[in-house]
């Protein structure tokens, strides 16, 4: 199976050289840094570290990765932060659960892997704890977090008709998986505080109200609709 890493990011030039030296050889097929827009430079930073670089202007992660997704190859799709705050060689377990057909969707946890102190300011902790609470008693999938670090079969993504383009993204992925029956399973990956630069999300007000709202709008809107139709078992490898 073909692997592309898909990495958003806005203003995260001095965070995105290192993350990329940082990632072995041979583990993907393709990588993708999406620009959201950034001023800092983080395009070029990225393209002359060897990524494909595609420009995003429409600020918001969902944007972000809806065009990395547009111009992913790969039969499994990577979704990694472009802060450093996760090790890119974790991501072989991610991949490794799709390619031997035990999950439709590989959640990296960071509650089961662990984080360095610091690194996830309490209430974002105490939010998705709570989050994941909501989508046992809504969905019925037992999760420890609400990570970003994660991988899914291309085929599910694309059936999934996604529609979120900020920050209910990857919960609207979560939601949707669930409602087919897809196989979600979580796998323990670390998280460290971002390399550099500034936070967009947790670590701000703006981010983290915005945030929270998205994520609980789409986690009551799903709950609410027709069933869907469960994922196609025949398309996995
Ligand atoms: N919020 C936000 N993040 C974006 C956007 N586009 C790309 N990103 C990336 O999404 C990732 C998550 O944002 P962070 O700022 O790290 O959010 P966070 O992890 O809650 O905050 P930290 O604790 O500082 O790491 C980073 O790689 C961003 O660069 C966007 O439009 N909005
Ligand atoms: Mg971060």
């Amino acid at each position: 199976m073909r692997v592309s890493l898909i990495i958003p990011a806005l203003n995260e030039a001095d965070c995105i050289g290192p993350l990329l030296a940082e990632l072995p050889l041979g583990l993907v097929d393709q990588i993708i840094v999406v620009d959201n827009g950034s001023t800092d430079g983080t395009g070029e930073v990225a393209q002359s570290a060897g990524a494909e670089v595609v420009v995003e202007e429409r600020r918001g992660y969902g944007y972000a990765c809806t065009a990395g997704v547009a111009a992913a190859r790969g039969d499994v799709l990577v979704f990694m932060d472009g802060d450093g705050s996760f090790i890119p060689a974790e991501l072989a377990v991610l991949v490794q659960l799709i390619d031997r057909g035990e999950a439709d969707l590989a959640l990296g946890s960071r509650m089961l892997g662990g984080m360095t102190p610091g690194a996830m300011p309490g209430h974002q902790a105490f939010g998705n704890r709570l989050v994941a609470r909501l989508l046992r008693i809504l969905y019925g999938v037992h999760l420890t977090d609400l990570g970003p670090f994660r991988a899914i079969r291309r085929d599910l993504l694309e059936d999934l008709d996604m529609r979120e383009r900020t920050y209910g993204w990857p919960v609207e992925m979560m939601v949707k998986a669930a409602r087919r029956h897809a196989v979600i399973i979580e796998a323990p990956v670390t998280y460290r505080p971002r390399l550099a630069g500034q936070s967009k999300v947790g670590g701000t007000v703006r981010g983290t109200v915005l945030a929270g709202y998205r994520i609980l709008t789409v986690v009551f809107r799903y709950a609410l609709a027709g069933r869907p139709r469960p994922v196609g078992r025949s398309k996995m490898a």
